[in-house]
């Protein structure tokens, strides 16, 4: 049978609402790639799952099916989100594809272009806000409890169901669970989701080492970051909502949270791309730690199997490459100049 979809999936193991509807761009369903050099280089078996193959290039659409489901079923007319912009992206996607009008709350000037580009596109009401994520996240708390507006961000308890897709999916290609699952960490829906994807499926749970960036990483820190700073905007987030979930997933799965740095998560970021995989700054974070645990000798990856989560598509962030890759040299339209640059 074609696929249909997330919720057509696995609505039997997901905690929805009988009211939920099933709005769908079938999304997930998204590939495991082995990365075979990565493999060869770790002496491991090295996975990518690329997220950002997802309808809006991101692995929000897995939240999202399952809380716009609930929330158009429920009979909500308007959604709303803060969002450093992969969630604003989503959410406006499939509240459109509903018919619900939504709302979402962006850090001024903090959000890639793809992402602000998917969420005008898809129709959502783009609002700026002067300050940060989390400033964004508590205003849009306080008037979804204050409306009817529905909150479609990951403390939205669908969201985690929609998301624990992933694990299922992972476990079916690899049949069983990976010995280790690297991950960004920001708002930390994500890690929350995957642990309790791992535990409900019970084909083995894999440690779980989560990443967070070096100037926005509250759960290294052990305390809220006011001003978060880093490229990987996606994981600018200085009070993640789930962080007692997250340090919870990493402390049971006997894994840890830990920081890299921008020229880390860049450096990953590129390295990914030469194996043919281009992902977003944050969505290399994963990499990047399992890279800097590596070499100072606190992750054994000899013979392990690991998967790697690409969460977001690096179209959504073009302009970080221009910054950080040579750019295009530029010659006059004629054979002998192409034959001189290129030296052939
Ligand atoms: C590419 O879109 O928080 O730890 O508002 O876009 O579940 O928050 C995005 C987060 C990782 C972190 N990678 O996931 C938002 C938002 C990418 C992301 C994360 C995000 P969580």
């Amino acid at each position: 049978m074609t696929y249909q979809g997330l919720i057509h999936r696995y609505r039997h193991l997901l905690d929805l609402p009988a009211h939920t509807l099933n709005i769908s761009l079938l999304e997930g369903n998204t590939p495991l790639i082995p990365m075979p050099r990565l493999s060869t280089e770790f002496g491991c078996d090295l996975f990518v799952k690329f997220e950002g193959l997802n309808p809006t290039g991101s692995f929000k659409d897995r939240g999202m099916t399952a809380a716009i489901s609930e929330a158009v079923g429920r009979g909500a007319q308007t959604v709303i989100c803060a969002s450093t912009g992969n969630t604003a992206a989503s959410a406006a996607a499939y509240a459109s594809r509903a018919g619900l009008r939504s709302i979402v709350l962006i850090p001024e000037g903090k959000v890639a272009a793809g992402k602000l580009a998917g969420a005008i596109a898809y129709g959502a009401e783009v609002i700026q806000i002067q300050g940060s994520f989390d400033d964004a996240l508590s205003l849009v708390v306080e008037i979804t409890q204050k409306t009817s507006i529905a909150l479609v961000n990951s403390i939205n308890p669908y969201r985690v169901e929609g998301q624990k897709t992933a694990a299922f999916e992972i476990c079916d290609v690899l049949e069983s669970a990976p010995d280790w699952l690297c991950l960004p960490v920001g708002n930390a829906g994500n890690i929350t989701s995957y642990w309790a994807g791992f535990k409900q499926y019970q084909k083995g749970l894999p440690r779980v080492l989560g990443v967070q960036a070096a100037g926005s990483a509250p759960l290294v820190l052990g305390h809220p970051v006011d001003k978060p700073e880093t490229i990987a905007t996606a994981i600018r987030i200085g009070r993640p909502a789930r962080g007692e979930q997250a340090l919870e997933a990493a402390q049971q799965s006997n894994g840890r949270i830990i920081a890299v740095s921008d020229a880390e998560i860049l450096s990953a970021q590129k390295i990914l791309a030469s194996e043919g995989v281009w992902v977003e700054p944050a969505s290399a974070a994963g990499l990047a730690g399992l890279i800097a645990e590596s070499a100072i000798g606190k992750f054994d990856t000899r013979g392990k199997k690991i998967v790697v989560v690409c969460t977001g598509h690096g179209l959504k962030d073009p302009s970080i490459i221009t910054e950080s890759f040579t750019s295009p040299k530029i010659i006059p339209a004629n054979y002998e100049a192409l034959l001189s640059l290129v030296g052939a």
